[in-house]
C-alpha cells in the first residue's frame, strides 16, 4: 500500500473524525511534509478536507472514483480485487483482462474503466457503458474445475451481484437465467463469462460485469430507456462505486472459496432464492431449436431445467430465454 492509500484508509476507518498530521505521519511512516503533499494531491483529485489547526484534517467529501487506491484502501479480501487495473476510456475491459491474464495476472485481478467505447454483451451484442455512471469490470479467476462446470461461475457471479446490491441499496433484485440482474422488470446488470482453456483444463476465466450504478434515464439511449435501470434510479440515492466494488469483492471471495471447498450446492440455493426465472413460462431459443415450456429449477450442475407441455424435462445449457406471461 502506498502513502496515499494509507492516508485514505485512515480517513475511511475514522469517518467524520479529525486526524492530526502527526498521527497520519506515524500511521503512514512518512514525514509530515509528505502527508501534506499527499493531502494536496488528493484535493486535486476531488477529495475535500477540512483542516483545523491543532486538530488536523477531516475528510468531508470524496469523489465517486474507481481509482486503484480508493478501492484498495478499504478492501479486506485476500486475493479478489487485490490487483487492480483502473482505466479511464477503453474499448472493452474484457480485452484488457484477457491480455493481463495471458501474461500471468494473478487470480482475483480486476480491470475497470470509467467508460467503454466497445463494451461487449453476449453473442456479439453491445453493452452501453457511458462515462462515470457505472461499474464496467472484468474479473480474472483461475478455478481448477472441469470445463463443463464453468457456467456455474456465471451463476455464482450473479448471486454475488444480487447480494451486493441488497447490501448496498434497499431495492428488490432478481436474477434472470443465466446472467441478467433485474430490478422491477428492468435490467440493471449483465454478466459475460469468457473462457480460456486447453483440452479439458481451464487456464482462466474472464467474468465481465456491467452494472448501471448512477445512471439517470437520459444516460440511456432511447432503445434502452424502457428496458434498463440503474441502482440510483431504483433507490433514489447515488451510490459510491468504489464501496460497491469492495463489497462485491468481499462477497465474491466468500462465495468462491466456499464453492471451491464444498461445491455448487449453496450458490445454487442462493441463486434460486433470487430467481426471476423459476416457475415462469419460457421460450428457449438456441441456434437450431426452439423449446416452449416452464422453467422448473436448476440441476445440481447449474443447468436450467425446462418442462414442456408433455411433462418432458429438458436441460438448457446456453441459450436465449424469453419470458412469457404465465398462463
Ligand atoms: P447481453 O447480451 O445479455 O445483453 C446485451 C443487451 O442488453 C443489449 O443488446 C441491449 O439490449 C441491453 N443493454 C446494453 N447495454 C445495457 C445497459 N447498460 N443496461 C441495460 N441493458 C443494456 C450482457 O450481455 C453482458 C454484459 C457484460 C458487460 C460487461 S462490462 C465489463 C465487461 N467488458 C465488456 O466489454 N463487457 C463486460
Amino acid at each position: 500500500m502506498n502513502i496515499k492509500q494509507e492516508i485514505l484508509k485512515a480517513f475511511q476507518a475514522n469517518p467524520g473524525r479529525f486526524i492530526s498530521g502527526e498521527e497520519l505521519s506515524h500511521t503512514c511512516q512518512c514525514s509530515r511534509t509528505a502527508v501534506w503533499k499527499h493531502i494536496e494531491e488528493l484535493r486535486q483529485e476531488g477529495y475535500v478536507f477540512e483542516a483545523v489547526r491543532k486538530s488536523g484534517y477531516r475528510l468531508v467529501a470524496a469523489p465517486d472514483r474507481i481509482a486503484e487506491e480508493e478501492i484498495l484502501a478499504g478492501l479486506d479480501t485476500r486475493r479478489i480485487g487485490q490487483t487492480i487495473y483502473a482505466h479511464d476510456t477503453v474499448v472493452s475491459t474484457q480485452l484488457l483482462a484477457h491480455e493481463a491474464a495471458s501474461k500471468g495476472a494473478p487470480e482475483g485481478t480486476i480491470v475497470l474503466a470509467e467508460q467503454q467505447i466497445g463494451g461487449k454483451g453476449r453473442l456479439g451484442r453491445a453493452w452501453h457503458s457511458p462515462k462515470g455512471t457505472g461499474i464496467w469490470m472484468s474479473l480474472i479467476i483461475r478455478p481448477a474445475i472441469p470445463l463443463p462446470k464453468t457456467p456455474q461461475m456465471t451463476l455464482l457471479t450473479a448471486v454475488t451481484v444480487a447480494k451486493t446490491i441488497r447490501k448496498t441499496a434497499d431495492v428488490p433484485v432478481l436474477i434472470k437465467w443465466p446472467n441478467d440482474i433485474f430490478i422491477e422488470d428492468k435490467k440493471v446488470c449483465g454478466i459475460l463469462t469468457e473462457l480460456n482453456a486447453e483440452s479439458d483444463r481451464v487456464n482462466y476465466l474472464v467474468i465481465g460485469i456491467g452494472i448501471n450504478v448512477n445512471s439517470v434515464e437520459s444516460d440511456f439511449p432511447e432503445d434502452l430507456q424502457d428496458v434498463a435501470t440503474s441502482l440510483r434510479i431504483a433507490s433514489g440515492e447515488p451510490i459510491r462505486r468504489a464501496a460497491f466494488i469492495q463489497t462485491f469483492c468481499r462477497v465474491f471471495e466468500e462465495e468462491y472459496d466456499h464453492y471451491l471447498q464444498h461445491g455448487f450446492e449453496r450458490a445454487k440455493r442462493e441463486w434460486e432464492t433470487y430467481s426471476y426465472s423459476i416457475g415462469r413460462q419460457v421460450t428457449v431459443r438456441t441456434l437450431h431449436t426452439t423449446l416452449e415450456g416452464r422453467a422448473v429449477g436448476l440441476d445440481e450442475e447449474g443447468v436450467l431445467i425446462v418442462e414442456d407441455a408433455d411433462g418432458n424435462r429438458h436441460k438448457v445449457y446456453s441459450a436465449d430465454v424469453e419470458y412469457r406471461a404465465n398462463s
